[in-house]
């Protein structure tokens, strides 16, 4: 419900509307979590508390509104602007009810107080106020400019204070309201409340608006008598503000004379109390639903354990993977493009020299049997990061972000990317990943980025025979790692049982036996078709190839 219609509902009570000031919006939270029906938005007290001014209209409508939106973004409860004298005359008046309707504030009090004006209360203070006319021009622009028909414009007149008498009061009021005021509130500093009283008496054959009272002056009457004498609205204007100066003063005292924060502890809020006003709690759960829920669950294992005896001395010291290309180890240059793609979940199943794998943000699984396994085996040592879906990477390929990002685009549970156009005498021929797909039949050319089903996968292909090469980069969906998962399960624990070609056990098998045994078993394994734009580190012509590309291209 819109907040002015909240705070005329209130008024329709058989009992006083109980308003209390705050300054800021946490002094707002506690205001309604204390029981209070509305705020007001003390001008005394946010002068006071946010910028260390005295009440006179030092503050701009602007500081003001801001705070007003503070407190009403805090709040459900309907909160009621003090407008001072609305900042100027009727042209401020006219954007400060536009402004502040906007906020979504209930209401604004507007008092006869010249621009500038002083707090009634300071001592000596005789203000001398506008002409009746000229207020009750104020209310009349408030009062057409605003947009909903709720919203709440209080006359607020000094009279009684400024010593003008209760006639004069009177005057003015009925002026007011015959502008179009929705409430009068009628001010007075005097220690008792009888002129309140008397004003009230007269309003009741006089008026017909609700009147507001302020009893910072005559704080022994209760809301309640107050409402009997004819207050509909009691405002407690700045009474939690000094609280908090009190509670500031003495425990800063007690923390400065015991030069710890201990003696405090007892007599202030626990930071739990804290937590819970600003909504910290409800920080964890957005969290939990909007960050984690959109982060890529998807991880990442690259497979970096082998010792290649092509490489030597090169990798004497250090595993393959971290061979500098171009000033970045091929590891980083993966991480990196992993993580461009949105793959923060990285771990590396390292075994020679996996000690020296140490990158920021990727874990490192060490494979102690990495001389005598395959790459199977090495892959598997990250089986706890394969219950969800994952990118596996072979540790010594470079590629560009193009294939790592269509791969995560597939759909299918298993995916290889292949490269359709391989330069098939580069290098050994025997010991690359050839692959035949099935739907290859006619002569039209590959379609690069196309889904096709792989036909068999493996090094006993004949190179003049296939259709790509497999580059080490494939993805599974969660249904892919799961069949990936229970396959090499369930090979593995027979005896000694055969791969469909070739590897002696799954043991010591490679990640490609494996795919082929899932074909084997009418799995759909899928390649990717790419052309170029990777390679792999085999030997040194590749290494130097490597460095050749990387150090005159844009990092990959
Ligand atoms: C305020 O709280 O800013 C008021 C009320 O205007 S009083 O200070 O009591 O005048
Ligand atoms: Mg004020």
């Amino acid at each position: 419900m819109n907040k002015s219609t909240l705070f005329r509902k209130l008024l329709k009570t058989r009992r006083p509307v109980l308003l209390s000031g705050a300054h800021d919006a946490l002094s707002a939270k506690l205001t309604e979590e204390a029981g209070f029906d509305a705020v007001w938005v003390s001008s005394f007290g946010v002068s006071a508390a946010m910028r260390l001014m005295p009440d006179a209209n030092v503050l701009t409508m602007t500081e003001m509104l801001e705070t007003a939106k503070g407190i009403n973004d805090a709040v459900g409860i309907p909160v009621i602007a003090d407008c001072d004298n609305g900042y100027g005359n009727v042209h401020n008046i006219i954007r400060m009810v536009r402004e502040y309707e906007r906020a979504g504030i209930a209401g604004v009090s507007i008092e006869d107080n010249p621009f500038p004006k002083k707090c009634s209360l300071y001592p000596g203070e005789r203000p001398d106020l506008v002409d009746a006319d000229e207020m009750a021009g104020r209310i009349h622009a408030a009062k057409q400019t605003q947009s909903h028909r709720d919203f709440f414009v209080i006359a607020r007149t000094e009279a009684l204070i400024a010593g003008l008498g209760m006639d004069e009061a009177m005057n003015k009021a009925l002026k007011y309201e015959a502008a179009g005021a929705d409430a009068i509130l009628i001010h007075s500093r005097q220690k008792s409340p009888a002129e309140i009283r008397e004003f009230c008496r007269r309003w009741k054959s006089a008026g017909r608006v609700p009147l507001v009272a302020v009893p910072t002056k005559y704080p022994g009457i209760t809301s309640k008598e107050l409402y009997r004498t004819g207050i509909r609205v009691v405002i407690f204007a700045n009474q939690a503000l000094r609280a908090s100066v009190s509670a500031m003063q003495k425990t800063l005292k007690t923390m400065k004379d015991a030069d710890s924060v201990q003696a405090a502890e007892s007599s202030i809020a626990p930071l739990s109390e804290i937590f819970r006003l600003v909504g910290q709690p409800q920080l964890e759960a957005n969290e939990k639903r909007y960050l984690e829920g959109f982060k890529s669950k998807r991880g990442a294992i690259i497979v970096a354990a082998g010792f290649e005896k092509e490489l030597w001395p090169l990798n004497e010291g250090c595993p393959k993977t971290l061979l500098p290309v171009g000033g970045k180890s091929i590891l980083e240059r993966q991480v990196h493009a992993l993580n461009r793609c949105g793959i923060t979940d990285i771990a590396v199943v390292g075994g020679h020299h996996a000690e020296k794998i140490r990158l920021p943000g990727v874990t490192t699984i060490t494979n102690p049997r990495y001389r005598k396994g395959g790459m199977l085996h090495s892959l598997f040592c990250a089986r706890e990061r394969m219950d969800r879906e994952f990118v596996f990477v072979y540790g010594d390929v470079l590629f560009d972000d193009y294939i790592l990002s269509k791969l995560l685009k597939s759909k299918k549970d298993i995916t290889l990317a292949v490269d359709r156009f391989p330069n098939r005498s580069a290098g050994s021929a025997a010991n690359r990943d050839w692959v035949t797909l099935d739907s290859v039949r006619s002569n039209a050319p590959p379609a690069i980025g196309a889904l096709e089903r792989v036909a068999s996968i493996g090094r006993h292909i004949d190179p003049s025979k296939a259709d790509g090469e497999f580059i080490g980069l494939a993805s599974f969906s969660d249904r892919g790692a799961r069949t990936l998962r229970d396959t090499y399960r369930r090979l593995t624990s027979r005896p000694s049982p055969k791969t469909s070609r070739g590897a002696r056990n799954f043991q010591n098998a490679e990640f490609t036996d494996l795919a082929q045994e899932l074909i084997r078993r009418r799995q759909n394994v899928h390649s990717l078709n790419i052309r170029g734009g990777w390679i792999d580190i085999d030997s040194f012509e590749d290494y130097r190839k490597a460095w050749k590309r990387f150090s005159s291209h844009a990092p990959a």
